[in-house]
């Protein structure tokens, strides 16, 4: 698998739990960047292909009970193979920044920490599937989990993962934090739960530090 590219293309991935304002800020984050001269793409997993949003509507079709965490796990990382290859690294090599709707964090917060299942067996899939490809910087829109579901349920029908209960958010939350902690270089962490422009101040922060660095 050839997942090396050359020039100055960035991969930023957001991340955080239901309802924590990613989708929401993207589209500030590309605006922002886009005024810095920067060509962005902007994607999200699970999906960003074709054949990935299909995926994306067996993992989060609500009437779904019968899926394994396994299945869930593979499926998770085959969207990510097709992402990687179709639509990620051909950006990166195009020279262009790729803002990301969630990645491989989410499967150790949601797959690891909200499943329960073994880390090392993410690790092996991320292995595989990277090949030791990482985030050039992760936000982490972190906020309390009953906020954070409260504005997710405010939107309408909630998918297959928003009908899990508050304890799976509670481990997922803590997973991230967890990550967040064990990858400082890589992580920033945003304070969600506060009101819209509260946040965007953090992220013209984070902006400033990507477009100087
Ligand atoms: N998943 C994904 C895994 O389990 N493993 C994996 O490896 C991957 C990649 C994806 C699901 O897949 C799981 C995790 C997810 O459950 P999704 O639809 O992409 O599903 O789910 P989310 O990413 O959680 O999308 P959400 O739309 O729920 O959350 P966002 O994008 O973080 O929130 P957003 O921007 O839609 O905002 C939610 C609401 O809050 C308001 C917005 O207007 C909106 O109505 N809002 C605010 N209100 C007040 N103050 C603020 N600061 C606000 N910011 C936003």
């Amino acid at each position: 698998m050839n997942n090396s590219y050359s020039g100055h293309g960035r991969f930023i991935t957001l991340e955080g739990g239901e309802g924590a304002g990613k989708s929401t800020n993207l589209e500030y984050l590309r605006g922002r960047l886009a005024a810095a001269g920067i060509a962005v793409t902007v994607t999200r997993e699970p999906g960003g292909t074709p054949l990935g949003e299909q995926i994306r509507g067996l993992l989060l079709d609500p009437a779904d009970t019968s899926m394994h965490p396994d299945t869930e796990l593979l499926l998770m990382f085959a969207a990510r193979a097709q992402h990687l290859q179709e639509r990620v690294l051909p950006a990166l090599r195009r020279g262009e920044w790729v803002l990301c709707d969630r990645f491989t964090d989410a499967t150790y917060a949601y797959q690891g920490g909200g499943r329960g299942l073994d880390v090392q067996r993410i690790a092996e899939l991320e292995t595989w599937v990277q090949a030791g490809f990482q985030p050039y910087r992760t936000l982490l829109f972190d906020l309390p989990v009953a906020v954070g579901l409260q504005r997710a349920g405010d939107r309408g029908a909630l998918d297959r993962f928003e009908q899990e209960r508050t304890a799976f958010f509670e481990r997922v939350r803590k997973s991230y934090l967890e990550r967040a902690g064990a990858f400082p270089d890589r992580f920033r962490v945003i304070d969600a739960g506060r009101e819209l422009a509260a946040v965007q101040a953090q992220l013209d922060a984070v902006v400033d530090e990507l477009v100087s660095a």
